[in-house]
């Protein structure tokens, strides 16, 4: 058998702590707040680990058939995000969904005797869908984004209106996620019914809100994924500030939006914009 190489040096590794330490100094992932899953390729996970050696097998509460034989390094149930950079091995655990999807295999990590994140169903129902609609999908990161939190308690929960304010907080937002945003009712967290929700709308856009929570975030890299959060976040900061300077007096019109989707080549979601279409 070839030697393994050592797996802190791993690029994925290395993109979690990386990615979990940002998050913690932007102030969205106090405690053991957030996690990250991240889709694995299995030439990714050979040159560090013998797959065929499993160190624990831990039941999943639902069918993840769907991912049977996927890899995913994910952040573990409790740990706090500003150690994993210091710890990766307890703090991070590799996994693999068994064959029946019923449980993964933890394949390294969780040295403390710990498992994958509470929110482990909200995360792997999501890939499932998010794989229909994008095969180069590969990350779900779940945060506390401050000002998207704000913003559930002070506007509408309309999914629609919600995106078209956050569309209209920064002219970059409809180009980055054009199809806006889900949201989702209040829910217990970590359930398989919250899971069950996200996923569904992930059918349809990369960001899903919890309301007085936080945001779920998919794409197809770490870079991608964490750009999409810290976009729409910004946009949410942006409506704090508009809030509590005062009386709105412009915002970018409808018309506007539509020229910027127009002229970056995206389809805003239908239903948001009020403007009558010129068809040529
Ligand atoms: O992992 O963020 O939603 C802690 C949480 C639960
Ligand atoms: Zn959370």
């Amino acid at each position: 058998m070839s030697e393994k190489r050592d797996i802190l040096t791993a690029p994925f590794i290395q993109e979690m702590a990386k990615t979990t330490a940002n998050l913690y100094r932007l102030g969205w992932d106090e405690r053991n707040g957030g996690n990250i899953s991240y889709l694995l390729k299995e030439e990714e996970v050979t040159p560090y680990l013998d797959i065929h050696e499993v160190k624990r097998t831990l039941p999943t509460k639902f069918d993840g058939s769907a991912l049977a034989g996927k890899y995913f390094i994910v952040t573990g149930s409790g740990k706090y995000f500003k150690n994993v950079i210091d710890a990766p091995s307890i703090n991070l655990g590799l996994i693999r969904v068994t064959d029946d999807g019923q449980s993964v295999d933890v394949l390294w990590g969780f040295e403390d005797g710990g498992t994958p994140t509470s929110e482990l169903p909200s995360h792997l129902m999501g890939h499932i869908e998010r794989l229909k609609v994008d095969p180069n999908h590969r990350i779900i990161i779940h945060c506390h984004a401050s000002n998207i939190i704000g913003m559930t308690y002070t506007h509408s929960l309309d999914e629609r209106i919600f995106s078209k304010t956050l569309w209209q907080m920064s002219t970059e937002c409809i180009v980055v996620f054009p199809e806006g945003v889900g949201v989702v009712p209040w829910m217990v967290p970590g359930t398989d019914a919250i899971g069950e929700i996200t996923a569904k709308k992930m059918r349809d856009v990369r960001l899903v809100i919890w309301p007085h929570h936080g945001i779920f975030g998919a794409g197809t890299s770490m870079d991608e994924t964490f750009g999409l959060i810290e976009t729409a976040e910004k946009a949410a900061q942006i409506y704090t500030i508009v809030c509590a300077q005062g009386e709105v007096k412009q915002t970018i019109t409808d018309q506007q939006l539509q020229d910027l989707a127009d002229a970056f080549g995206v389809v805003p979601r239908e239903g948001i914009l009020a403007i009558s279409k010129v068809t040529n």
